[in-house]
């Protein structure tokens, strides 16, 4: 049982865990009735709203699974080392440093980067490069908020992220499998599209150390190395920064990184995923299913060489 909530959530939009099941049965089964108009209770017309437009309904998986099946090599390369080690992890206070090619550069606390902001509950498809997926009910609010918020100069045509760089905190930086810090980035329009978010929870419920806390982004249409954890730094760019995972092997990991079932991986397919909890494999879909949002980003582009 989850009683401890998203600490930034308002005190209404707070249900635990249980309740969040039952609500959700609820606002499906309503949803199928054409009755969701009218209800009260703890049923949030904010989440009515975010489930119609942003989520998908498939089948949530497991709170178990999404933090103990994780992917965090600060804190070890195993899946299941950073459920174990990432305790270490010091995330309150936290502070995000912008700076670049804004207008608001600074450094910020990360309740008063939070404070305006309204959170909200959004189920994506999350997809693995190495071919797993799951459906994870991200709490959080559009990058798009903080951006505007910052006010980007019109130089600034990318964002750039970067983890916390803590070897006493994060054992795995005192290894040399990454260069660290991890280091993400984004085209300004990825970063503005209304899909990409920065979560601060999962299931109603504060971010555990392992799944990226307190603050990670969430990019549901690329494969998931995008979404980095544990966001300390952001930086506006005239040029396109290189990613951890492009620094570590330039032939098989690039920027753009889009799910797409005909752009394999030099060493694999790409055309299947595997839906942690379930057995068979399914069809990937082009960029994970948003197709409808996306696409239009990446007109005239070529997929395979922009992997
Ligand atoms: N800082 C940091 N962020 C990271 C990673 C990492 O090793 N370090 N791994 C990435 C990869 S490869 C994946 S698949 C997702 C996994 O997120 P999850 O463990 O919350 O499912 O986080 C991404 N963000
Ligand atoms: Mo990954």
């Amino acid at each position: 049982m989850f009683i401890q909530k998203n600490k930034y959530l308002k005190d209404n939009q707070v249900t635990d865990y249980s309740v969040y099941k039952k609500r959700r049965h609820f606002i499906k089964t309503m949803a199928g009735l054409g009755l969701i108009a009218s209800t009260g209770g703890i049923i949030q017309p904010r989440s009515a709203h975010a489930v119609g437009r942003f989520s998908t309904n498939e089948k949530p998986t497991s709170f178990d699974d999404i933090s103990s099946y994780c992917n965090y090599y600060e804190f070890g390369t195993a899946k299941s080392d950073p459920k174990r080690n990432a305790h270490s992890l010091v995330t309150s206070p936290w502070s995000v440093v912008v700076e670049g090619e804004c207008e608001r550069a600074g450094r910020y606390n990360l309740e008063d980067l939070l404070k305006p902001v309204s959170i909200e509950e959004r189920n994506y498809r999350f997809r693995c490069v190495e071919g797993w997926s799951m459906v994870i009910p991200w709490m959080g609010f559009p990058l798009a908020t903080l951006i505007k918020r910052m006010q980007p100069t019109s130089k600034a045509k990318y964002v750039y992220f970067e983890t916390l760089l803590d070897s006493e905190h994060m054992p795995g930086q005192r290894t040399k499998v990454l260069d660290w810090p991890y280091t993400e980035g984004l085209r300004m329009d990825e970063a503005m599209n209304p899909l990409t978010l920065l979560a601060t929870g999962i299931y109603g419920k504060d971010l555990l150390n392992q799944n990226g806390a307190p603050l990670r982004l969430v990019v549901p249409w690329k494969y998931g190395f995008k979404s980095i954890k544990s966001i300390a730094k952001i930086r506006f760019m005239a040029e396109q920064p290189v990613n951890s995972w492009q620094k570590a092997n330039m032939t098989e990991y690039g920027f753009y990184s889009n799910v797409n079932p005909k752009v394999n991986h030099p060493r694999w397919s790409q055309r299947k995923e595997r839906r942690i909890g379930e057995f068979r494999k399914r069809k990937t879909l082009l960029f994970n299913g948003y197709s409808e949002q996306v696409a239009s980003l990446y007109k005239g582009m070529d997929l395979k060489k922009n992997f």
